[in-house]
């Protein structure tokens, strides 16, 4: 398996309670290297757009509000086999199923304000990727 990059957000929930250091090492200690990250602070559209797949989903209105509650970390990570390892890393959507040691299980609170986000495939890591950074900004 070669390199493969992946796209990852640490949330709001997780950059207001001070955890955005805590990630980075984490991440880091995991084996990714960080080949782009910048800190920004949503518009409503912005994360309608980032999100555009969970329209039609009950929880959309409300993740919207929470992913532009305040900044958030957006970053790319690589690694071998980086979109499966770093969703391992992250554990299930839902903190409560979350194993432990997993960053949602130590730094999320409920199924949505969960800390993390990771692409789930090739396409919407390359979708998220583009939608995030431009080629000047990543390494
Ligand atoms: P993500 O896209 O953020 O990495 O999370 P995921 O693949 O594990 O989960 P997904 O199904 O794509 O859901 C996206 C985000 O929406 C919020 N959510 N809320 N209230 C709910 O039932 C609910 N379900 C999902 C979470 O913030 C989830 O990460
Ligand atoms: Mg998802």
């Amino acid at each position: 398996m070669s390199l493969q990059r992946t796209f990852a957000v640490i949330k709001p929930d997780a950059v207001a309670a001070g955890n955005t250091g805590n990630i980075l090492a984490e991440i880091e200690a995991a084996g990714f290297s960080i080949a782009a990250m910048k800190k920004m602070h949503l518009t409503k559209s912005q994360a309608e757009g980032f999100y555009y797949v969970h329209k039609e989903r009950p929880f959309f209105g409300d993740l919207v509000n929470f992913m532009t509650e305040g900044p958030i970390v957006a970053l790319i990570l690589e690694k071998e086999n980086a979109i499966a390892e770093w969703r391992k890393l992250m554990g299930a959507t839902n903190p409560e199923q979350a194993e432990e040691g997993t960053l949602r299980k130590k730094y999320g609170a409920n199924i949505e304000r969960n800390a993390t986000h990771g692409s789930d495939a090739e396409e919407t890591a390359a979708f998220e990727t583009r939608y995030f950074f431009n080629a000047m900004e990543t390494v």
